[in-house]
């Protein structure tokens, strides 16, 4: 941790890449966790086209599942310390997350790589809607069927939002990699660009991950916890 502090004292630019495991203790299920799983579908089939094509109206059950949830989660700890990171430096938040818990902290700098769960559009004409809580899945008036507009499996991330996330990477003095497994790309290979731009990379998770062996720093805990600890360290 010593090193840790040391180099945040000299510097400017943190940068955070956050994954469902920040969001645990808003008590949102995480992806892969043991709670992660709905039914017996694996979130791979359900968050995929395909799956929306089999079925459309199991995909807009599972999201109105998800949606039920995160509708009364709020911003934890963790999501709070990294916003009074601002204090301190320039902070600049990549989240995997879907939940929009950043976006309520009011943090400057954010880009929501996988999208925001409430927000919709028509996979036909491509049409944008808000929030949509209707049981059965919705329909355009070009006829096309409704889905939330996030990024599945097998689909490509907005262009702006990588070219965003790659600079904020590339220019991180520090890189946090909070609550992520570290297996879905391209968001896994952000730490790497941070490395290689001679950022350190510090990794706060309650277990190791396929990045573990390749940053500089693995924190063990939960988010909530060692965020608040760094800081305080910070301030001393
Ligand atoms: C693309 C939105 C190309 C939807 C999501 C083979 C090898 C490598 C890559 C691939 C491959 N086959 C396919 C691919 C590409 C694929 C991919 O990476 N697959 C993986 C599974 C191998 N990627 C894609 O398809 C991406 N697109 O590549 O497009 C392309 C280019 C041009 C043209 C066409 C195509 C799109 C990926 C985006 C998928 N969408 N979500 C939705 O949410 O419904 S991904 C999904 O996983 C969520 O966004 C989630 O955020 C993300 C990552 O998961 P994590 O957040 O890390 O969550 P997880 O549960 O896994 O882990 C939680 C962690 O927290 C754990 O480590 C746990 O220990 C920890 N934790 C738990 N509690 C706490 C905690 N830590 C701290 N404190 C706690 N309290
Ligand atoms: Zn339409």
């Amino acid at each position: 941790m010593d090193r840790l502090i040391e180099r945040l004292k000299h510097a400017e630019n943190v940068t955070f890449l956050t994954g469902s495991g920040i969001s645990r203790e808003s008590g949102i299920p995480t992806f892969r966790g043991k709670d992660g799983l709905w039914k017996n579908y694996s979130p791979e089939e359900l968050a995929s086209p395909e799956g929306f094509m089999r079925d459309p109206q199991l995909v807009w059950d599972w999201y109105n599942w998800r949606r039920d949830i995160i509708r009364k989660a709020e911003p934890n700890r963790g999501h709070l310390t990294i916003k009074e990171f601002e204090k301190n430096f320039n902070v600049y938040v990549i989240t995997q997350n879907v939940d929009g818990l950043h976006e309520k902290t009011g943090v400057k700098n954010l880009v929501e790589l996988h999208g925001n769960i409430f927000r919709n559009r028509c996979s036909r004409c491509g049409k944008m809607f808000g929030d949509i809580q209707t049981k059965k899945i919705p329909t355009c008036e070009c006829g096309g069927l409704i889905r939330p507009d996030v990024v599945w499996f097998g689909e490509p991330l907005k262009e702006e939002d990588i070219s965003m996330a790659l600079e904020w990477s590339k220019n991180a003095d520090v890189f946090f990699l909070v609550g992520t497994s570290g297996i879905v790309y391209p968001a896994a290979s952000l730490p790497f660009f941070a490395k290689e731009n001679g950022g350190f990379v510090v990794e706060i998770n309650i277990e190791k991950t396929p990045l573990t062996p390749h940053i500089d720093l693995h924190l063990e805990g939960s988010a909530s916890e060692i965020l608040d600890m760094v800081l305080k360290r910070l301030d001393k």
